[in-house]
């Protein structure tokens, strides 16, 4: 690489959809504590916060509008971080159910899922006590039936909605094929350049946690998409660190958050958020580079602001 490098884009995914409360008293369910550790995870240095519900009273999922409505005001007032909605909801929900909080609040930036796959967090990725795995049970009863689902015509229904309301897209890319679906679709005029590519690496389902893939993916994504796109790294698990310290002298953009790994270290559980988006804003800065503010992210990202 050569030339002045650009500032690292850090998002920061709060709370996710995947772990439960019983796996760490950090992961944030009630609205204050979403929104507590949002403002924190800002102020730490996250330009960008992806944000999922949770069901006030129990912490399960909730992709209910009215659930986003609890946090998202609190938090955009304090903060001037770029706020980015999930569309995954659960992997009982219909598109259109996952689609309906980013209509009703029109964000900067939303999630978009770029294939469909099967889906868990590997057995092996956490260590902690309270997780206790059952193949039978955790991978087979719960989701016998069940994928993770976002086929074309998903994608193109809810980039069809969105786009009207000028809200810029994650691409979450999972795997190199759906490099390749987001050709498909930009090509058939769903999406338009500048894109911003997430790279997932680590969900069982999906491409492994190596750097030999973190490397394939951008030169796919290279080869696919030239200069009008801009990437981001997010390692589930025990990589998350490792693949953002990497990502991050690639040329890349990093993704942190309890959404992704809630481990500050090897068998040691973050205490929040913030801890995650300074750990990985320290890595960065002593490895030569600068964390991007919000206003730099928008500009970057050619999102509406
Ligand atoms: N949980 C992440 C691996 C979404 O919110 O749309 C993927 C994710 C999906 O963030
Ligand atoms: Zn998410």
């Amino acid at each position: 690489m050569s030339g002045k490098r650009s500032p690292v884009i850090i998002s920061c995914a709060i709370t996710g959809a995947i772990h439960t409360p019983t796996l760490s008293d950090a992961l944030p369910y009630t609205p204050d504590d979403i929104a507590d550790q949002a403002i924190e995870a800002a102020e730490a240095g996250a330009a960008v916060l992806h944000l999922h519900a949770r069901r006030p009273h129990d912490g399960g999922v909730s992709i209910a509008p009215e659930d986003f409505a609890k946090f998202l005001p609190r938090i955009k007032a304090s903060t001037n971080a770029v706020i980015n909605l999930s569309t995954g909801g659960s992997l009982l929900n219909t598109i259109e159910e996952r689609i309906a909080p980013a209509l009703r609040f029109s964000p900067e930036m939303c999630s978009m899922n770029m294939g469909s796959m099967n889906f868990s967090f590997h057995p092996l990725a956490g260590r902690h006590e309270k997780w206790k795995f059952d193949w039978e049970k955790d991978y087979i009863a719960n989701s016998d039936g069940y994928i993770f689902r976002n086929t074309f015509a998903d994608i193109s229904k809810a980039a069809t909605q969105l786009s009207a309301h000028d809200t810029k897209f994650e691409h979450e890319c999972y795997d190199v094929g759906h490099l390749y679906n987001l050709r498909f679709c930009m090509d058939s005029g769903l999406f338009k350049a500048p894109i911003f590519i997430q790279f997932v690496f680590g969900i069982l389902g999906g491409i492994g946690a190596d750097v030999d893939n973190l490397i394939f993916m951008k030169r796919t994504a290279d080869r696919l998409f030239g200069d009008s796109y801009r990437w981001s790294v997010l390692g589930a698990g025990g990589a998350q660190m490792r693949l953002a310290a990497t990502g991050s002298q690639m040329g890349g953009n990093v993704r942190v958050g309890l959404e992704d790994s809630l481990y500050i270290s090897h068998g040691t559980l973050a205490q929040s958020n913030a801890q995650q988006v300074a750990k990985v804003r320290r890595i960065i800065e002593e490895l030569g580079s600068r964390v991007a503010s919000p206003d730099e992210a928008r500009e970057m990202l050619g999102l509406k602001g």
